[in-house]
Order: structure tokens, then sequence, then C-alpha cells
């Protein structure tokens, strides 16, 4: 059986833990509103025809990306999946670099190649978003398992959808992680959906976090529109992997606000569902907590938006004026 199947209480700034630190919290502030202002802007541009491709967008899903990467250190993995500009955001990377990469310009992380879904930058430990659904789930596990052979302590963290726990992928990772005790931990954000399939009619099970049992490992859920609960989990989750004593599933409950891509008509959901989860914004119920505490008031929340606007509004502008890659560039950056 898992060793818990634990709600994580909601906690915190006000609650009985001890109070974490105002310049943490105020950094998960700025992070959220990076991928906020950046998403806005990336669909605006979308639906203006200025970027290919497709677009998936994590509005509403952020506090689940800042969260669980404030819990790690800067050499640590992750993975994340075609609904991942929010997760490596949250992992580091530049405003500009992303925007650059989304209009396919030689100064994106992928020089262009790789477009929203394939976004990587090895040094930031950032080893993918994947476009394959779960493909992430199977690579964080190799990352960790490389982390033991080569005597660090560092671990990975596999950002995945309620979807691809129905993969196969996702049963092997969670099995070989548990069977080698890897330092992985796996962060389904359960957005209810996959693609226009509420999740109650493609999985039985109530809760994604359930499935840790039959690897004998922890499952834990957590409100995922909850910045400071998502990062107390994964924290613990962390130190549990660090510590050697193996992976944890983790489920965030959280709801994608805009459609699976931009242009998906959404009409397998009524609008008042996405009105109720619109309730819980995790940028406003945090900057509602942080007025309450005294650390960051209204105008000084706006404050932080202008400038992140403003720093999007740059990203374009670098992004439009970087060149296109050569064609003879096709040629680079493959194996042959
Ligand atoms: C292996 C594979 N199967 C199917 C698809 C098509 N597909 C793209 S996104 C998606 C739904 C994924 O749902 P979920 O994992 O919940 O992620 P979300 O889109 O909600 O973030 C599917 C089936 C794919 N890209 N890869
Ligand atoms: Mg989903």
């Amino acid at each position: 059986m898992a060793k818990s199947l634990q709600k994580t209480p909601s906690p915190v700034v006000d609650g009985d833990a001890p109070a974490l630190e105002p310049e943490l919290l105020l950094g998960f502030h700025r992070r959220m509103w990076s991928i906020r202002a950046f998403e806005e802007k990336a669909v605006e541009l979308f639906q203006a025809g200025e970027l290919p491709g497709f677009l998936h967008s994590q509005i509403g899903q952020e506090a689940v990306c800042v969260g669980s990467c404030g819990a790690l250190r800067a050499d640590d993995y992750i993975t994340s999946t075609h609904r991942g500009h929010g997760d490596v955001i949250a992992k580091g990377m530049r405003l500009d670099r992303m925007m650059a990469e989304l209009f396919a310009r030689e100064t994106g992380y992928c020089r262009g190649k790789g477009g929203s879904m394939h976004i990587f930058d090895f040094s930031l430990g950032i080893l993918g978003a994947n476009g394959i659904v779960g493909a992430g789930i199977v690579i964080a596990p190799g990352a960790a398992l490389s982390a033991v052979l080569r005597g660090t302590d560092q671990v990975a963290l596999a950002f995945f959808g309620d979807g691809a726990s129905n993969e196969g992928a996702f049963h092997e990772g969670l099995n070989l992680a548990s069977v080698w005790s890897l330092p992985v931990i796996f962060v389904c954000h359960n957005n209810e959906y996959a693609e226009s399939t509420p999740r109650l009619t493609h999985q039985h099970v109530a809760d994604v976090a359930q499935r840790a049992a039959a690897y004998d490992m922890p499952g834990v859920i957590v409100d995922g529109m909850d910045v400071v609960a998502v990062y107390e989990t994964i924290t613990a989750a962390v130190s549990r992997a660090r510590a050697g004593d193996g992976p944890t599933l983790v489920e965030a409950k959280t709801y994608r606000f805009l459609g699976h891509y931009i242009g998906d008509p959404l009409n397998y959901r009524a609008a008042e569902e996405a009105a109720e989860w619109r309730k819980r914004d995790p940028i406003l119920l945090f900057e509602h907590r942080l007025a309450e505490s005294g650390i960051l008031d209204e105008d000084a929340a706006r404050a932080v938006e202008a400038e992140i606007r403003q720093e999007v509004e740059d990203a374009v502008v670098f992004a439009r004026e970087s060149p296109l890659p050569s064609p003879e560039s096709a040629f680079e950056d493959v194996y042959a």
C-alpha cells in the first residue's frame, strides 16, 4: 500500500506553520506574473497570426509551475509537456529567448527549431518540454539515475497532465523510479481535461494520486491554486528524494482557464465551470494573501504587473527583430 494518501492542508502565510520569508513569496508573485503576462501576450500574437504552429496556454496553472520549481535547486532537472511555457519560465528561462523561440527565431532557446512545445536548455536543468504526451515521465527517472550514478544529490521533477497518467510511460516511469528508489518527483498538473475529455470519463480513479499505491510511493494531493501549498508539498518530496528515500507522486488540482489549444471552440465544458475556477485564480488568491499579511499592497502588486508586462513587450521587440534561422542550419543540431 502507499505510505500515505494525504491531503495537504492549504496553508500558510497566515497559518500555524512558520511563515516563509517575504523575499521568497515576492519572488513567487513575480514569477507567476511573468508566466501570466507572457502567456497572455503569446495568445494575442498567435491570434494575430504572428506565431507559427500550435499554442497551448498554461494560464490558470501558474501556482503549480512556480511552487514546484521554487522548491528545486538550479542544478536539479525538470521535464515538461506540450503545455510547458509556465514550467520552463518557473525553472529560470528568460522571456526574450522564450518569445524568440515561439517566433521561430535564431535567438530562441532552440534556435527556433523547437517552438512552443519543444523548448529546452540543459544549462538550466530543463530537459525539454515535449509534444509526446507522457515522454517526460520516463526521461526524469533517467536523469535521476544519472545523478545517482554520478554521486550527486540532484533530483528530477517530471511535470505531466492528468491525461498522461493513463499512458504506459506513466506506469513504467513510476515503476522504475520506485524499484530503484530514484530521486524523482512526479507532478501531475491535474487540470481536469485531456483535450476535450473530462477526467472522470478517461480514468476511473477519484484522484490521480491513488495510482501511487501501485508503486509503493507516497501519493499526495495538493491545492494547485495555492502556490505556497505547492511549494511546501514539493519541498517535502524533494527532501525525501535527496535523502535517498525515493520518489513521490504529487497531484496538484488545478484548471486551465483557456482551451486545450488556442482556437479550441471549448464546446465540451460549461462556461459556468470555468467561471467558478476563475474565482480561485492563483495570482489573485496569492495577492489577497500577501496583502492580508502586509507583504504587498494593491499598488505595489500593480507596479510589479506593469513592470513585467513591459518586460514582455521588450521580449516581443527582441523576437521580431531577431533573424530567422538560415536554411543551411536545418542540417545543424541533428544526429546523422
Ligand atoms: C503519445 C501521444 N498521444 C496523444 C497525443 C495527442 N495529445 C496531445 S495533448 C493530449 C491531451 C493531454 O492531456 P493531459 O495530459 O491532461 O495534458 P493537458 O493538455 O491537460 O495539459 C493528447 C491526447 C500526443 N501528443 N502524444
Ligand atoms: Mg489535463
